[in-house]
């Protein structure tokens, strides 16, 4: 199973009794008082993987009994770290009880109740025997970022993508929904933005919304803003107002020009009106040529007007620098010393036109190791996404054990970064690396960017088996010798083929 229970054997007062049960191919059937609707979406995603649950009364063996109750008895796993989506602290804590006719889960919520069931769900297609174990995360955000800006996905992968983050109890998909190729969400007070281009019309996100929220997933929306904003400009060139850009690739909201500020409010009130949950992520990375006043300037009105929305921020790491984020704000955390910007090697080997913009670029990332140490004196707490090794879009390192899988081996992934082996993500430890950072934990997430992807099966290739690996450390779950789990990993491939995922990484 992935992640790993955290807590296994039975302790020695628990009444559970020490057997292990099989699961039955069959399926399981569901009983519990309120436990319709966990019922309708752990069917579905059943369906997805190719587990049939059934609704009890049922037959006399294979019972699934969810019983929404203080666990029996303590987990022995500390609250997990970090901030919950949610805003709240959240118990997502379960324990699984062998019956004489099947299993008993209990946990004290519905997102508890929920991972019990996804457990019980990988052990029938796993076809390994179930015994008692008690489980808890042992970090609160655990986060995939999707890039659907530069290539986008539509509302049926997306949901293919939620089904694969419950599969393995992430809690959220961060959906990066604007950036310099597309705008990919529907506006009313600026409907030019999306004209001609895919998108998710406003009924499409409150959908997707809707449908993560019931797998205990939360979406987590992010505008890109005021670099990466060249979609909008173009939509609406009268939001450069009359700046003089520094290089003709670059393009920024500037707070001085009225109406690129009422824009980014605009969007940003849409966005809050379409999100229930706490969080919108307002982007700040690379504003490649902006001066360093006028960025924060940007900053320190977006900020309060997110507030005003009764919201919190998320930015990533740059907007440290502003002074503009309070300790309810989060800070992503993205520069990895490993894909350093290397401004040298790039002058040597790009057209003298550019080099102005290299210079630019090489400004804003000269100020990135002070990021974590600012962040940590503004209180706020960071979500880790070090581009090593959790930025998925890497070209994997070893050769496919599918000769057939070579050119999309080599053809997708960021051709600035070195690729990398799956173990890599596997002895990423989201503890170690937030003490060595001297930071508060929020969370982690890995991240998909899009500019070398064209389909969905480019998408999962880079996906599978990497999220799996990334959601095990997420969880905290204990840590076995990659070679132990990369064995686990094949007994996952069958859930996948069944969910329609042909192409993943056929790992040697
Ligand atoms: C950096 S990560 C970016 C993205 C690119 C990515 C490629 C971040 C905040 N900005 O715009 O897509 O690298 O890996």
């Amino acid at each position: 199973m992935i992640p790993l229970p955290r807590a296994l054997p039975a302790s020695q007062n628990c009444e559970c009794p020490r057997l292990a049960r099989q699961p039955s191919p069959a399926g399981v059937y569901l009983e519990g008082r309120n436990a319709k609707a966990t019922y309708s979406v752990a069917r579905a995603l059943g369906d997805r993987i190719g587990v049939a649950l059934h609704p009890a009364p049922g037959g006399g063996t294979d019972r699934v009994l969810l019983e929404r109750a203080e666990l029996p008895e303590p987990t022995g796993l500390p609250q997990a770290v970090g901030v919950h989506p949610s805003g709240e602290p959240t118990d997502e804590s379960y324990a699984i009880c062998p019956t004489p006719d099947g299993w008993r889960i209990q946990a004290s919520t519905e997102a508890g109740m929920f991972h019990g069931l996804v457990t019980v769900l990988q052990h029938q297609v796993l076809a390994r025997p179930l015994g008692h174990l008690l489980d808890a995360p042992g970090v609160a955000w655990r986060g995939l970022s999707l890039d659907i800006a530069r290539n986008f996905r539509s509302p049926g992968e997306i949901e293919t993508i939620i089904d694969l983050l419950a599969l393995y109890k992430m809690s959220v998909l961060h959906l990066h929904l604007s950036d310099n190729q597309g705008w990919r969400l529907e506006s009313r007070a600026y409907p030019n933005l999306t004209s001609g281009d895919a998108h998710l019309t406003r009924a499409e996100y409150r959908h997707l919304v809707q449908y993560a929220a019931e797998r205990h997933v939360t979406i987590v929306p992010e505008i890109d803003m005021p670099g990466h904003t060249a979609a909008a400009l173009r939509a609406y060139p009268d939001l450069a107002g009359d700046i003089q850009f520094p290089h003709p690739l670059i393009r920024y909201l500037s707070p001085r020009v009225p109406s690129a500020m009422a824009f980014a409010r605009t969007v940003l009130t849409e966005l809050a009106d379409l999100t229930p949950t706490p969080f919108l992520h307002v982007g700040g990375d690379e504003a490649f040529g902006m001066p360093a006043q006028i960025f924060a300037e940007f900053f320190a009105n977006v900020i309060p007007h997110v507030h005003a929305l009764g919201k919190r921020a998320v930015a990533w790491q740059e907007v440290t620098r502003t002074g503009a984020l309070s300790s309810r704000d989060l800070v992503q955390l993205w520069i990895s010393d490993k894909d350093a910007f290397d401004a040298a090697t790039l002058r040597a080997t790009t057209p003298a036109e550019h080099h102005h913009l290299i210079d630019l670029a090489e400004e804003t990332f000269l100020q990135a190791p002070g990021d974590a140490r600012r962040a940590a004196q503004q209180g706020a707490a960071v979500i880790l996404s070090p581009s090593s090794p959790l930025y998925f879009d890497r070209r994997h390192a070893h050769p496919s054990a599918r000769s057939d899988q070579e050119e999309r081996r080599e053809r997708v992934g960021f051709p600035a970064y070195e690729p990398e082996p799956l173990s890599a993500i596997h002895d990423f430890d989201p503890f170690s690396h937030s003490r060595d950072q001297g930071v508060v934990l929020a969370g982690v997430e890995a991240a998909l960017w899009a500019e070398t992807i064209t389909s969905f099966e480019d998408v999962s290739f880079l996906l599978l088996p990497r999220l799996p690996i990334a959601a095990e450390r997420m969880w905290s779950a204990p840590a076995i010798p990659y070679a132990a789990l990369a064995d686990r990993l094949r007994g996952h491939e069958a859930m996948w083929t069944t969910m329609g995922i042909t192409e993943y990484f056929q790992h040697p």
